[in-house]
């Protein structure tokens, strides 16, 4: 009788545990820029660093109250002033490695790295990332 109690006892924490762990992620989602996005937050770009494949369209979206820009530090791309709420698009048809700054907030800066179709598997697992 004690063992069964025990089970029953250890079973209720786990469900306990595995509700309040999913509780915790759903409010992560809600949380955390979506795939393709990067999130103007706090003065910043989140993530700083971005991972997609070639042909990947990249949403900027302004979490803050103030206005940001999304500017290619190659002159590749310019969102012009951003406003609180909005979003800037960029599809990104070739394969490297794109700096780009805030120019209305110094040390606001972002990289999207672009690879090969089919190789971003592989990168995301070598731990470039440090997100999984
Ligand atoms: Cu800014």
């Amino acid at each position: 009788m004690n063992r069964y109690m025990k089970l029953f006892t250890m079973s209720m924490l786990a469900v306990f545990l595995f509700a309040a762990c999913e509780e915790e992620n759903n409010e992560d989602s809600n949380n955390d820029p979506g795939e393709n996005e990067v999130w103007m937050e706090d003065i910043a770009f989140s993530p700083s660093e971005k991972n997609v494949s070639v042909g990947t369209t990249v949403k900027w979206i302004n979490k803050d109250d103030v206005d940001h820009t999304v500017t290619s530090s190659e002159g590749l791309f310019d969102s012009g002033n951003i406003a609180a709420g909005e979003i800037y698009e960029y599809t990104f048809d070739s394969a490297g490695t794109y700096d780009y700054v805030c120019t209305l907030h110094s040390g606001m800066t972002g990289t999207v790295i672009v690879g090969e179709t089919g190789s971003n598997g592989d990168d995301d697992n070598g731990g470039g990332g440090g997100d999984y």
